[in-house]
């Protein structure tokens, strides 16, 4: 029997089969802003271990990965919130596992766009079961780079070589994968793509396939920073895959090639 829908409806989860993403409206209250907000000031003041600001000369744009393994907030959203169900019933899978959480701190005046690109290219993750939850901790729209995405992209298989984002990212230089291809020119031939895209309240998110071509604009606004943090979820067909080209940061010693990706790193957050 079909398990009853707690949080998305069926027209949301069809969205994000058929387009790759898909905004839910209203998916965090008050007090997770909160704790996430005084979370995010936390990690500005004292970044943790993984920070890879994308900083340029363009402005500041505050940038982290694995935070839920030194801060109780972000371990609390990761593993113990509703999160992890979200993407239980948008899979329809048994199990999940957290793949990791990032942060994106782009303040106001950051010109600097989020380069078009897909993320399972960076990821040592093989399977279809693989998604982000990109949350809106500011009201974000175009002014002040509310993301983008190809719709239909995930289905393209195309897996486009990783280039790093930013001059201060502490990867200056991702290892070239002779499978993967260079990306097309997105930006400047716009027209050519189906591209969506929705304004968000803090609260609401973006989820996304890992396949998804997606970007962002700079941050134009003079006063309203967009600060977006991302939980990565991965369901019952993930598996590791430690190929060239992929995050040395998210490689595990624990895992072989092939194995389920349940690990210290890669915690099995529901089912077995
Ligand atoms: O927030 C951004 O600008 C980029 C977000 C992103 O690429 C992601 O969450 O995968």
């Amino acid at each position: 029997m079909m398990k009853k829908l707690e949080f998305v409806s069926q027209a949301e989860i069809d969205a994000y089969n058929n387009d790759g993403a898909v905004a839910l409206r209203g998916l965090l209250d008050t007090d997770w802003l909160e704790r996430l907000g005084g979370a995010v000031e936390d990690d500005i003041r004292s970044p943790g271990p993984f920070y890879h600001g994308y900083d340029s000369d363009e402005g500041l744009f505050h940038g982290n990965l694995r935070l839920w393994q030194t801060h109780s907030v972000f371990r609390d959203i990761c593993l113990e919130s509703h999160l992890p169900h979200v993407a239980r019933e948008i899979f329809g899978s048994t199990k999940i596992n957290l793949h990791y959480d990032q942060l994106f701190v782009k303040e106001s005046r950051m010109s600097q766009r989020t380069r078009w690109h897909n993320d399972q290219p960076y990821w040592p993750v093989k399977g279809r079961q693989v998604l982000s939850i990109w949350i809106a901790l500011d009201k974000t729209t175009d002014e002040n780079g509310r993301l983008e995405f190809v719709r239909g992209s995930h289905l393209w298989d195309r897996w486009f070589q990783p280039e790093p984002f930013g001059k201060t990212e502490a990867i200056s230089a991702y290892e070239k994968n002779p499978d993967y291809e260079d990306i097309p020119e997105i930006e400047a031939e716009r027209d050519n793509y189906d591209i969506i895209s929705w304004d968000l309240e803090p609260g609401d998110v973006y989820v996304f396939n890992g396949m998804t071509l997606h970007g962002a604009g700079g941050n134009q606004s003079h006063d309203r920073r967009r600060r977006g943090y991302t939980v990565r979820y991965t369901g019952d067909d993930a598996t590791y895959d430690p190929r060239m080209g992929t995050s040395q940061p998210l490689h595990c010693e624990e895992l072989r090639e092939g194995d389920p990706m349940d690990s210290s790193l890669y915690p099995l957050i529901l089912g077995s």
